[in-house]
């Protein structure tokens, strides 16, 4: 599939530089940032509630599986959905995305099954409430209150700050890694991870985090997902940090108006998740995202990956995940 041309004035921006990329990279980006998502986590039963074959016009079964699990101070439960692209079975399992919805009834559609990936998905709030003071808790209060751990070479590198919902739905996506395994027809190796917006900055550090993810997607993640935070231009710390406080560590708000000061930008992010491989999208009108910043952010990172290790497409329109994003990734990712 040949992406849209890019625009001739981008091609002119400055890239940044990329610093050595090492796993104190990492722990920077959980220490200013996300907070660190917690080992652990144990699929402990999953369970096949329904099966409908020959959804989508034929081109795919859906699945509904109920699963458990057990986390230090409690199990989370999830009900998840599976689209199987018609023909995957025990004996010829296909690959999988793992993806987080924003709604429970969210479906790819036929043409993206026909690329013959199993996409596997659950409703993000299943894994953590999007509130700030949310009524019912999710899954960072099954876990202990966690410090967050820094390399030696790191001066601060004692802090006690929660982990942020960003960092909670990236151990969701890690889950439903675990729950895939599961899942007759679906081949658990080289699978991929993709989100969109907020769900793509989870997919990002998800990516970042969980070496078993072969290809990481981050559409129109924008501010704290593939964008430069000193490329200026759309949501900036100040922003993000007003509007969605629960996001991140609650000390990442004082570098609002001060992105300069940030020991990291997200160009890292992307090469931190090399040899693994990274695609980023962008929509041209998606102002807020700054796809300037998401391009900028790829090329930066190129030289930490290997040839097709990175791959990038804008495409005309606005803030969406649409069915020709789904379609460019996934023949990125078949490569
Ligand atoms: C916006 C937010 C963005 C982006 C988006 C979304 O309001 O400012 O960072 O994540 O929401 O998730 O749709």
């Amino acid at each position: 599939m040949t992406s849209p041309p890019l625009p001739e004035a981008w091609q002119r921006a400055e890239v940044p530089p990329l610093p050595a990329i090492g796993p104190e990279v990492v722990d920077e980006f959980a220490r200013t940032i996300y907070g660190r998502t917690p080992e652990g986590g144990r699929l402990t039963e999953l369970v096949l509630r329904s099966r409908e074959n020959g959804v989508l016009d034929g081109a795919a079964d859906r699945l509904r599986h109920h699963a458990v699990i057990a986390c230090p101070l409690g199990d989370l439960e999830l009900d998840t959905v599976t689209h199987l692209p018609a023909g995957a079975s025990a004996e010829h399992p296909v690959p999988v995305v793992v993806a987080l919805n924003f709604k429970s009834d969210e479906v790819p559609s036929a043409k993206v099954m026909k690329a013959g990936y199993a996409v596997l998905a659950v409703d993000y709030q299943q894994i953590e409430p999007d509130d700030p003071a949310p009524p019912a808790p999710g899954v960072r209060a099954l876990f202990p209150t966690q410090t967050t751990e820094s390399t030696e070479t790191t001066e601060t590198s004692d802090t006690t700050e929660p982990w942020g919902a960003v960092a909670a739905w990236a151990w969701g996506l890690s889950r439903l890694l675990d729950i895939a395994d599961g899942i007759e027809g679906v081949d658990p190796a080289e699978p991929v991870v993709l989100g969109h917006s907020r769900l793509g900055k989870a997919a990002l550090w998800a990516g970042a985090q969980d070496e078993r993810f072969a290809v990481t997607v981050a559409n129109g993640s924008g501010c704290c997902g593939a964008s430069l935070f000193r490329h200026p231009g759309g949501e900036d710390i100040a922003a993000i940090t007003t509007k969605f406080p629960h996001w991140f560590v609650p000390s990442f708000s004082t570098y609002a108006g001060n992105e300069s000061s940030l020991p990291v930008d997200q160009h890292q992010l992307l090469a931190s998740i090399a040899s693994r491989r990274v695609y980023v999208a962008s929509a041209e009108d998606d102002a807020w995202a700054d796809p300037v910043g998401e391009y900028l952010a790829v090329v930066a990172a190129r030289p930490a990956f290997g040839p097709n290790g990175i791959g990038y497409h804008v495409r005309p329109g606005t803030h969406d995940l649409l069915e020709e994003d789904w379609l460019h990734a996934l023949a990125f990712a078949k490569r």
